[in-house]
C-alpha cells in the first residue's frame, strides 16, 4: 500500500471518529459550549472547521489544537504579548505536557462513591505538587449551566491518585478542573475534563447579570468592573442584616477565594487575591479584593468562597465584562 493511500485511510478513520464524537457532544453538551469548541477548532484550522469529515480534520495539529487539549488557547505562555494575562485556560485535559487522566466518579445521581483522577507527565503519575493557596491541588466542579459548583480538596495517595468521597446531586454534564502547581516547573496549571451524570436534566435559562447574592443571611455584593482590556480589581463586600461583616476568617491563604468562569464555555480565569496573606487567627472584612482580567468581553460566572465562624459558604455572582 503506498503512502498517500495509507494516509487517506487513516484520515477517513479519524474523520469517522470525530464525526461520532461530535454527534455525542451534540447530545449532551449545550449548543453554545459545542460552538465554542468548534470555533476554537476553526481558529486553529483555517477553513477546516466547516469541513469536518472531509479531510480538513486530518491535517496535522488540527485535532490537538482545538478538540482535545485546548491547544493554543490553553497554552499561550511564552508569546510574551499583553494577552498572556488573560489567557483562556482550563478548557482542556493537557497543558505544559501535563495530562489529566480520565475522571472516575459515580455514574448516577444519588449514588455514593469516589471521585478520583491522576495528573500524568510522559505517562507517569505526577506526585510532587507545590502548595498554592494552602493546598496542593484545588478541585473545581461545575455543571455546564454554571450550577452545582463545588470547590474541594482531594487527597493524594502515594501512587499519585487523587480522590475524595463523591455524590452527584443532579444529572447533567459537568466540567471537572484540577488547579495546581507542579513542583517541577512552579507554573500554575489548570486541566479539565467533562463528566456525564445519568438522569433527567432540566435545562435552565441563561443567568442574568447580578452583582449581589445572599447565602445563609450573608449578602455578598460585588464592586468593580471586569474588563478584557486589562487587569482590574474586583471588590466583594460581605454584610449580614445590613451590617458589615468584619470577622471574615482566612481561607486558602486569603480572606476568601474567588473562581471565575466564562459563561458559555466555562473557560477558567486566573484570579489572585489582593494584599498580603493573612496571619493565623487574624480576621478581616467586610471587603476582600481580587485581581483578574477577562479573556474576552461577555458574561462571567463568579463563585466566592468565604469563611465566617468556621463555616465556608459560597456566593454566586454573574457579571458582564466589557
Ligand atoms: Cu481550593
Amino acid at each position: 500500500m503506498n503512502a498517500p493511500r495509507r494516509l487517506g485511510l487513516y484520515g477517513a478513520g479519524l474523520a469517522a471518529l470525530f464525526a461520532a464524537t461530535f454527534a455525542l457532544a451534540g447530545a449532551v453538551v449545550p449548543d453554545d459550549t459545542a460552538a465554542a469548541w468548534s470555533s476554537a477548532r476553526s481558529a486553529g484550522a483555517g477553513e477546516a472547521g466547516t469541513d469536518a469529515g472531509h479531510g480538513g480534520m486530518v491535517d496535522g495539529g488540527v485535532v490537538d489544537d482545538g478538540m482535545v487539549d485546548g491547544g493554543e488557547a490553553a497554552a499561550p505562555a511564552g508569546h510574551g504579548s499583553g494577552h498572556d494575562a488573560a489567557a483562556v485556560r482550563g478548557l482542556g485535559l493537557e497543558q505544559d505536557g501535563l495530562l489529566l487522566s480520565p475522571v472516575s466518579a459515580p455514574a448516577e445521581v444519588g449514588e455514593d462513591g469516589t471521585l478520583s483522577f491522576a495528573v500524568t507527565a510522559d505517562g507517569e503519575p505526577v506526585t510532587a505538587f507545590a502548595t498554592e493557596h494552602d493546598k496542593k491541588l484545588h478541585l473545581i466542579v461545575v455543571r455546564s449551566d454554571g450550577t452545582g459548583f463545588r470547590h474541594v480538596h482531594p487527597t493524594m495517595a502515594d501512587d499519585g491518585v487523587w480522590s475524595l468521597p463523591w455524590t452527584w446531586a443532579e444529572a447533567g454534564t459537568y466540567r471537572v478542573y484540577a488547579d495546581f502547581v507542579p513542583e517541577a516547573t512552579g507554573e500554575n496549571v489548570t486541566l479539565s475534563r467533562t463528566v456525564d451524570v445519568a438522569g433527567a436534566v432540566e435545562p435552565r435559562p441563561a443567568e442574568e447579570a447580578t452583582a449581589s447574592d445572599t447565602v445563609d443571611g450573608f449578602t455578598v455584593t460585588l464592586d468593580g468592573d471586569l474588563t478584557s482590556s486589562g487587569e482590574s480589581v474586583l471588590t466583594v463586600r460581605v454584610t449580614r442584616d445590613g451590617e458589615p461583616v468584619t470577622d471574615l476568617e482566612p481561607y486558602l491563604g486569603a480572606y476568601g477565594h474567588l473562581v471565575a468562569l466564562r459563561a458559555g464555555d466555562l473557560a477558567y480565569l486566573h484570579v489572585h487575591p489582593e494584599g498580603d496573606e493573612p496571619e493565623a487567627g487574624a480576621v478581616s472584612g467586610p471587603e476582600v479584593a481580587f485581581v483578574t482580567r477577562a479573556p474576552t468581553p461577555g458574561r462571567y460566572l463568579l463563585y466566592l468562597d468565604f469563611k465566617v465562624g468556621g463555616q465556608v459558604r459560597t456566593a454566586h455572582l454573574v457579571v458582564d465584562a466589557h
